[in-house]
């Protein structure tokens, strides 16, 4: 349809022309970047170690933005939609209030059309990160950074459009078959809604090895339209696994939060690029976005890349059992599924993430979070039956609680926070579950890439303590994923973490502020050891590498030696002198223990046949 004087304009609201409390500023923004990962306590010395959710310092506050709005079109109508705003927002224009919303991460809109005047209209929004009893999450492992901290738009209607309102979708609900077949439900303020059918022909299906997308107007009588993007592909459960379009896949994932490097949650796209692209780098297929809805813009990347999503609701910990509460819940559910579910990368929605109790375990089924979940639950499988519903618990033993989702997950942190191995881990969970298959939501352990320790002390070290060595990070990928990898149980495994990320209550490893179990440091600078790890058991691209490299220097007479090769049998060159040749295990690992060293600068070589080398340098010192 051709641009008329009637069509729907949309214009970004981002970038310059903000103030927030007074001073100039860009959207997206937030008054956390700096103090949300420092961990310091304002007149508080730190503890010891570890975390206390009552630990955390950053700037908690309602911020008033505002900035002029365009001039209206007259006869048409005006929206101002949000991507995100943390964690209340009150909008006025010129002073008259035009909505509310609570949560900090999903979309909304509000028509303004009554409120302007034909120029010089103000916007403004009051954003309180502030702690509320009745908004979810209440408490976690990570900083809620305030502010409007993704994009803003103007958009101008005609007086019959497609609704830009409701639960902040696009107004377009696609029911997606692939046998070509799209049913589109128009949702339409000013008119009737629209049911529509149509028929592409022969559909080529998404995939992560093929991410086919198709885009259709929507377009109604009164000249507006909405053009969405969907792929036609099918997601299931069966009794052995996950399948993807009929075929099953092991789903080889990482978790993703939204804090994304310096900006803290203020991410611009280009952000949120690079940290997909790194994300592809290692080669998986599947991403967890823990524990919340992220932006539109990293939903289409999953869409264009290939990547499947686990789409979470921000049920954290602990639920309250105030009717406000469940309301807000419920509201944010609808929304991430609203908004969300025309991408066909997103192959199921999570109901939860570690959810604590106040009733003994045997007793839980007396739960009433189970009770407010099983509604939240009810919610979404209303308004999508197609797809599963997943969730991450931590409680073995909470049946009922680990009965709600179609598919349970479990956070398994076996030589960081608990004593066992995550053999033994699965074995209790499976039997605990009664289920003949699982995911592993979580597992993983810090690591400071400027910390490191040779040789491993054999037993576990203490998590919260201020040493996060990179080996020791390694050392427990390699065994948790070597299981991981080996049992036809589990349908799919999520790294914790792909980026280190703000959590200002944490002070530990080396690092006060920050959750250091990511792949990838906070600041995106530096790839770790682990990061090459999946790398190479996942990636297409041929990988030698060598870890430790920023140990530079050591009293030891002897190193330990650990690589990675995906290119084939390895060969140790120490200052020139081979070694030993070793078979990659099958977690693609090498390992020489042991291996002496001379005093003064020492060259260590891994080799393949083929003439890779990766190099690592390090000097022995007596003194
Ligand atoms: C939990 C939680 C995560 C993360 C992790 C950790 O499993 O689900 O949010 O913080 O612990 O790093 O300890």
């Amino acid at each position: 349809m051709m641009a008329s004087a009637h069509s729907r304009k949309t214009l970004s609201l981002s970038g310059p022309g903000w103030l927030c409390d007074g001073e100039e500023v860009c959207i997206p923004h937030t008054w956390n970047s700096l103090d949300g990962a420092d961990g310091s306590p304002a007149g508080e010395p730190p503890p010891s170690g570890g975390m206390s959710i009552a630990a955390d310092s950053y700037l908690r506050k309602a911020a008033r933005y505002s900035r002029r709005l365009p001039d209206p079109t007259p006869g048409m109508r005006q929206f101002v939609r949000f991507e995100a705003v943390s964690r209340k927002a009150e909008v006025y224009v010129n002073g008259r209030f035009a909505g509310s919303h609570v949560g900090a991460f999903t979309a909304f809109a509000f028509e303004v059309t009554d409120l302007l005047r034909s120029s010089d209209n103000v916007l403004e929004v009051v954003a309180d990160n502030r702690w509320d009893p009745d908004v979810a999450p209440l408490s976690a492992d990570y900083t809620l950074f305030g502010g409007i901290y993704r994009g803003v738009e103007w958009i101008e209607t005609p007086q019959v459009c497609v609704d830009p309102v409701t639960d902040g979708a696009c107004g377009v609900e696609l029911d997606v078959n692939t046998n070509g077949t799209v049913k589109a439900k128009i949702r339409i303020l000013g008119g009737p809604d629209e049911e529509r059918v149509f028929k592409v022909e022969n559909p080529e299906l998404w995939s992560p090895e093929s991410p086919k997308l198709y885009e259709r107007e929507f377009a109604i009588e009164s000249g507006d339209s909405v053009k969405v993007r969907f792929g036609f592909r099918t997601v299931e459960f069966r009794e052995d696994g996950f399948y993807l379009n009929g075929t099953k896949r092991k789903l080889r994932g990482v978790n993703r939060h939204q804090d994304a490097g310096l900006c803290g949650w203020a991410a611009k796209p280009e952000d949120e690029d690079r940290d997909f692209a790194l994300i592809a780098e290692t080669g998986a297929d599947a991403v967890r976005l823990a524990h919340y809805p992220q932006s539109p813009h990293v939903y289409d990347i999953c869409d264009e890349k290939g990547i499947l999503v686990w789409s979470e609701v921000p049920a954290i910990n602990w639920l309250s059992a105030s009717p406000k509460f469940k309301a807000n819940l419920l509201q944010q559910a609808r929304e991430m599924v609203a908004q969300n579910r025309n991408h066909p990368c997103v192959f199921a929605w999570s109901l939860f993430n570690e959810i604590y109790n106040d009733v003994p375990e045997d007793r839980a089924e007396e739960g009433w979070m189970e009770d407010i979940l099983e509604e939240v639950r009810g919610e979404i499988k209303r308004m999508d039956p197609s797809r599963p519903v997943v969730a991450a618990s931590d409680r073995p033993a909470r049946r009922r609680l680990n009965d709600l989702p179609d598919q349970l997950a479990f956070n398994a942190y076996p030589g960081w926070y608990g004593d066992t191995t995550i053999e033994e881990d699965m074995a209790n969970w499976f039997n605990a579950s009664g289920r003949d298959i699982l995911g592993i939501s979580e597992y993983g352990a810090g690591g400071n890439p400027f910390e490191h320790l040779d040789p491993l002390p054999a037993g576990r070290l203490d998590p919260g303590g201020p040493v996060h060595p990179e080996e020791t990070q390694v050392r427990l990928h390699a065994a948790d994923y070597s299981a991981i990898a080996q049992d036809g149980r589990i349908w799919g495994s999520f790294v914790w973490a792909m980026f280190d990320f703000a959590a200002d209550a944490r002070r530990e490893g080396g690092k006060n502020g920050i959750n250091d179990k990511g792949l990838v440091t906070r600041d995106r600078f530096v790839r770790k050891d682990a990061f090459y790890f999946y790398k190479a058991n996942w990636s297409k691209e041929p990988v030698l590498h060598v870890c430790s490299q920023r140990m530079a220097e050591t009293t030891n007479a002897a190193v330990t030696v650990v690589g990675f090769s995906s290119c084939g049998d390895v060969t140790l060159l120490v200052n020139g002198h081979p070694v030993g040749t070793q078979t990659p295990d099958q977690v693609k690992v090498v390992t020489w223990t042991g291996v002496p060293l001379a005093e003064g600068e020492n060259v260590i070589i891994l080799e393949t046949a083929d003439g890779a080398r990766a190099v690592r340098r390090i000097v022995r010192s007596t003194r």
